[in-house]
């Protein structure tokens, strides 16, 4: 029922940027001026900025770019109980994740363009000890393993002090004995992209890409000698291909766009043993200039994952359902809103500043999982 009302909302945002774009808005005369980049000044001529490879440039065309993005989790898809049924004794509260993402683009012929893609990855995990069967066991294995971790106050704790603490209240809840964070950070897979447009016109133009990914990621994060969940390492460290193909139609008083996009792991397991499932993803959207130099943009994107293959070489908590293999992969149905400056003249000429906001609509988890409680893109383009 919620998500039919997330679906409701979002479809009358689009019909209310589908109405907007029906209105007037100032005439764009710009793309049909002198400069090489002849889209360049309208400000909805690209993708939303959470879209990748959404664009090719004219010969001897520049791009550096800069993404942060976040993502907030929070509680997950499963009850307290359900979870101590599947055997777990250990589950995440809340998680985010941040990235800094830098791009840089370089096309040698109109036909052409290069991308190189690079992040930095920072994550950190809340978890909760929900007292199943055998949460004494797990719970003490926890301790011993995470050592000075902060407890529920953020305090730093000895191993000698969690173990007082552990027998202290032996017997009673062990509500708080399994609370602790896990936090990583470092460079994730680095993307080398090729784009080659197919159909270049007035109004629609199209084009492919392949990239591949190059398993820069470390994949052996550890916390005092033992992994850290799957879901905390930093990429997939696996050779990947991830092709695309992108469709981009300007209308005298909006732009639309589409694409299709897939990560096909090329190697069964990482340096750690395992990898991620792979991915394909559709999107959808409408971009509506609002002046001269602004943009706000209206998105719907679907993602498929699939499952986590292999599992760790080495012994992990198994208690606890981020270390449970089951437990990655599903799909998820999302809604963006966006908003984009694109500078005209002067020094700003060629920059863009963009956001997007990303609210999920339905998520459809394997297994025990983290939901998304919302995530957004900042981003700074500048084309030379
Ligand atoms: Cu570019």
């Amino acid at each position: 029922m919620k998500s039919f009302f997330r679906s409701v909302a979002l479809a009358a945002l689009l019909s209310l940027c589908s109405s907007f774009a029906a209105e007037a808005v100032p005439e764009s005369h710009e793309h049909h001026d002198h400069t090489t980049h002849h889209h360049r000044s309208r400000p909805d001529a690209k993708a939303p900025i959470g879209v990748m490879a959404d664009h090719t440039h004219h010969a001897g065309g520049w791009m550096l770019s800069y993404r942060y993005m976040h993502m907030s989790m929070d509680g997950i898809n499963a009850s307290d109980m359900e979870a101590s049924m599947a055997g777990y004794s250990v589950v995440p509260t809340e998680m985010t994740m941040d990235m800094h993402m830098l791009g840089a683009m370089y096309a040698p012929s109109d036909k052409l363009t290069l991308m190189l893609m690079t992040n930095y990855v920072l994550k950190d995990m809340d978890m909760r000890s929900i007292g199943g069967p055998s949460s004494h066991n797990h719970a003490m294995q926890q301790m011993g393993m995470h050592m000075n971790h902060r407890n529920q106050n953020g305090h730093m704790m000895s191993h000698s002090e969690h173990m007082a603490t552990e027998s202290g209240s032996h017997g009673s809840s062990h509500g708080g004995h399994g609370n602790h964070s896990h936090s990583t950070e470092g460079w994730g897979d680095t993307v080398l992209s090729a784009l080659y447009s197919i159909f270049k016109g007035e109004t629609l133009n199209a084009h492919v890409s392949l990239g591949i990914g190059l398993p820069t990621a470390e994949v052996e994060e550890r916390m005092h000698g033992s992994y850290q969940p799957y879901g905390m390492q930093l990429g997939n460290g696996v050779w990947d291909l991830r092709p695309s193909i992108t469709v981009n139609g300007l209308q005298d008083r909006f732009a639309w766009g589409a694409q299709a996009s897939g990560r096909i792991s090329l190697e069964s397991e990482n340096d750690a043993g395992f990898r991620y499932g792979d991915q394909l993803a559709a999107t959808l959207w409408a971009s509506l200039p609002i002046q001269q130099a602004f943009a706000l943009s209206a998105r719907l994107l679907y993602q498929y994952t699939g499952d986590l293959e292999g599992q760790y070489d080495q012994m992990s908590h198994a208690a606890s359902t981020p270390f449970g293999t089951e437990n990655y992969g599903g799909e998820n149905l999302i809604g963006a809103l966006g908003g984009s400056f694109t500078g005209q003249e002067g020094w700003i000429e060629g920059h863009r500043i963009a956001f997007e906001f990303l609210y999920p609509l339905d998520q459809d988890l394997n297994g025990i999982q983290m939901e998304t409680e919302y995530s957004f893109i900042l981003g700074w383009q500048k084309s030379f």
